[in-house]
């Protein structure tokens, strides 16, 4: 291995990169995708209106709508009332789920790692595109996809951590791109409202606004055990977001953020041939399941458990994410030698992750 493939990444340190993707008004925009003359009109989709006696309510209506004071949950007779001339559509549930399935297949496609958290949203980790200018270019990307494929819009956010990226994905509705590095958190979050913070609803809103506390900032300076007496378990939670400190990534398994093989020999080994061997094939394996995934990885890892059942593990970071069997393996060897104190080995496994999808190389090249 080239000596300066091995060292530890300093340039996004630990940090996050987060993406949030919300459809805009997605049942009303396919089904104005699907019947064009409805574009630029007043559409809801919801219950029955029964020309304003209808019972039920709006499920979501196009931004044109909006205009009049329609949202989501309004009693489909309000709106009626507000917007008698709006078309009013039954809601299709069967086709937006069909359109909602291949919009996370599109995501699946194009980043490592996704978690959908409902029928027109999700999140996905971006952390190994390695800077923001990357990630929003990527961001970039995945909305061009879905107008060509879908011909539909939506909003995202890119910030440090889910929730930060999710309020920046509200910000600039619809077709919007908003884009938070850590620098710009505190400048962003402390002139918004408290209720922009997902989670807090009216009624804590007004409990805030009770105490003079109107914005995230008025929250960041708030005394800990005022926010304690509010929301009890929730305040040390709710001073870290509006303090630009919550960090949390996707809630998911992890399955996808890396990949592994491993190897129990029949009987313990004590011969390098061997392990090495045995080592190569993995190598060799995971560098097909990263070419079938058209992923790259930058950390490789290394396990040895030994016939005690001690298990111990390493890792490098490489500067530049790969795919190269000779390059990973010169990782794995480095490892080995490392690591190994001579003594019998009952079980083996390598691990690649730091997964990123693009091809490192001809982003920096090309894109930059
Ligand atoms: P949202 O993403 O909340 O709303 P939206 O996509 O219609 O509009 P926005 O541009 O603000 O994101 O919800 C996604 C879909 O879920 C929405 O199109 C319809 C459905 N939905 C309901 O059926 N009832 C509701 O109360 C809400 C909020 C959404
Ligand atoms: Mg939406």
């Amino acid at each position: 291995m080239h000596e300066n493939q091995i060292g530890i990444n300093t340039e996004m340190g630990d940090g996050k990169i987060i993406l949030h993707l919300d459809m805009d008004s997605f049942y009303a925009s396919v089904e104005i995708r699907d019947n064009p003359s409805l574009s630029g009109r007043p559409v809801v989709v919801g219950a029955d209106p029964m020309h304003g006696t209808g019972r039920g309510v709006v499920s979501t209506c196009s931004y044109e709508a909006r205009a009049y004071g329609l949202h989501s949950g309004m009693p489909i007779s309000q709106a009626y009332h507000l917007c008698p001339h709006a078309v009013f559509i039954r809601p299709r549930m069967a086709l937006y789920a069909a359109v909602s399935s291949r919009i996370m297949q599109i995501l699946k496609s194009m980043t490592p790692e996704i978690e959908q958290v409902s029928i027109d949203e999700a999140y996905c980790d971006l952390t190994g595109d390695q800077s923001y200018v990357r990630a929003s270019s990527h961001a970039e990307d995945i909305k061009q996809v879905i107008r060509e494929q879908e011909g539909l819009t939506c909003s995202v956010g890119l910030g440090p951590s889910r929730i930060y990226a999710k309020m920046a994905s509200e910000q600039q509705k619809p077709d919007g791109c908003v884009i938070i590095p850590p620098e710009d958190l505190l400048s962003f979050l402390h002139p918004l409202p408290v209720g922009k913070i997902p989670g807090i609803g009216k009624r804590s809103v007004a409990v805030l606004a009770s105490i003079g506390i109107l914005t995230v900032g008025d929250i960041a300076r708030c005394d800990i055990q005022i926010l304690q007496d509010l929301f009890g378990s929730h305040a040390v939670r709710l001073s870290e977001i509006a303090r630009g400190l919550d960090r949390e990534g996707l809630r998911t398994s992890g399955k996808r953020k890396s990949i592994s093989r491993e190897h129990t020999f029949l009987k313990d080994s004590l011969s390098p041939d061997e392990i090495l061997s045995s080592l190569h094939e993995m190598v060799l394996s995971v560098c097909h399941e990263l070419e079938r995934r058209d992923s790259y990885s930058r950390t490789i890892g290394l396990r040895i458990r030994d016939s005690g059942f001690i298990t111990k593990t390493r890792s490098v970071t490489l500067i530049q994410p790969t795919r190269e069997v000779r390059i990973i393996e010169n990782a794995i060897d480095t490892l080995f030698a490392e690591m190994w104190d001579m003594t019998p080995v009952r079980l083996i496994g390598i691990r690649v992750s730091g997964l990123v999808h693009h091809d490192p190389v001809q982003r920096t090249l090309f894109d930059f």
